[in-house]
């Protein structure tokens, strides 16, 4: 046998008894590496005339890529072995029954919004959804902001990096997005709610720049402000489960309703404590109105036959008033020992329906 066939074989020798990827790698720096047994013969070239270099040089070559690929493939069957032994250590059996202690826990803002999501539908509401990641249009223009609309400011609005066109998405700052979409998408009458994430840039103690939000619209051609009344003041009573609350509208502005209102719950504080629905105090829980006719117009409904409600309330904030939760940047930090605390039972649904609150 040659000296250059003693080689190889040494090496391949090397290159099957390796056990493990560093192994390997060890094997493939003495033969290749800087100062690898193979890298030496291909320095050697250098110094041959060019007769020499022309015979030596191909077989020099070939032997590197022979190395090269029985290397490659060792490498390619321990990462399989690895792969397959770690399937089998981790192997899980899905069909066993979830573990009886508990384990984890629902979040305050699933739990609600697995509240509203059954109080409207009982009412007869369809759940909407859209994208995070939304066009100008549909999250301002179409909602009766305009590029020079003095409301966008108030918006604290998220943009993304600007597209080959110029155009500039933004992170949905309101979940008004939605029912766009859904009135371009259908022919009335509608009948949803869009609940969901919203963003804005906006951090202190009652602002988060992910926070969540439910908004409601009704379409019909004959949806009036009394259909928006006794739709809100239903949602209050079921979710605050109270049998009456005293609630008050104060007249307000928003671009995309007209009429517009915020609501106020009547409320009690005793102590640390908030009774809701009854006492001298108001709490604030949402912004309502009639659909303004120039929104209609933008999402293709004809604003002279149909009318209709909207309101909108933010999930965060409704879980606080509701569970008394103090703080609403602990919502989003994680804490399992927060998450302890104000949790849900995983599995145990409380939902309203079956506690027979209505
Ligand atoms: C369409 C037409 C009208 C949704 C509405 C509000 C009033 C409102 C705030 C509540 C608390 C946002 O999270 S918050 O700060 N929202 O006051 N939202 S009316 O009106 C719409 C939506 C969509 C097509």
């Amino acid at each position: 046998m040659s000296d250059l066939e003693t080689l190889e074989q040494e090496i391949l020798d090397a290159v099957r008894a390796a056990q493990d990827v560093r192994a390997l790698d060890q094997v493939r720096v003495t033969a290749l590496g800087k100062k690898g047994k193979v890298s030496a013969l291909m320095r050697a070239l250098g110094g041959m005339t060019p007769e020499e270099r022309k015979t030596m040089g191909p077989i020099y070559n070939q032997l590197k890529d022979r190395v090269a690929d029985a290397i490659a493939a060792r490498r390619q069957e321990i990462e399989e072995a690895e792969l397959d032994a770690r399937l089998a250590r981790e192997r899980i059996d899905v069909t066993l029954p979830v573990r009886p202690e508990p384990v984890g826990s629902v979040h305050p803002v699933s739990q609600v919004t697995e509240e509203i999501i059954e109080i409207f539908a009982e009412m007869g509401f369809a759940v909407a959804e859209g994208p995070d990641i939304e066009d100008d249009w549909h999250n301002f223009t179409a909602l009766n902001m305009g590029p020079e609309h003095p409301a966008r400011q108030m918006h604290d609005t998220f943009y993304l990096a600007p597209d080959e066109a110029g155009g500039r998405k933004v992170l949905r700052t309101h979940t008004s997005p939605v029912q766009i979409r859904t009135m371009m998408a259908g022919k009335p009458p509608f009948k949803v709610i869009a609940p969901g994430r919203t963003y804005r840039s906006d951090s202190d103690a009652t602002h988060t720049p992910m926070f969540h939000q439910v908004e409601a619209l009704m379409v019909d051609e004959t949806t009036h402000m009394g259909h928006l009344k006794g739709c809100i003041e239903e949602f209050c009573k079921a979710f605050f489960e109270v049998s009456e609350v005293r609630m008050r509208f104060r007249p307000s502005y928003f671009p995309f309703t007209e009429p517009s209102a915020e609501v106020d719950i009547a409320c009690t504080f005793k102590g640390d404590e908030i009774v809701l629905g009854e006492g001298d105090d108001w709490m604030e829980i949402m912004g309502c109105g009639m659909v303004n006719p120039r929104v209609f117009e933008n999402a293709g409904v004809d604003s002279t036959r149909y009318q209709g409600f909207a309101f909108g309330a933010g999930i965060d904030r409704l879980a606080m008033l509701k569970y008394g939760i103090p703080d609403l940047r602990q919502f989003f930090e994680s804490d399992l020992r927060w998450l302890r605390h104000y949790g849900f039972a995983a599995l145990d649904i409380p939902t309203l329906a079956t506690r027979g609150v209505r």
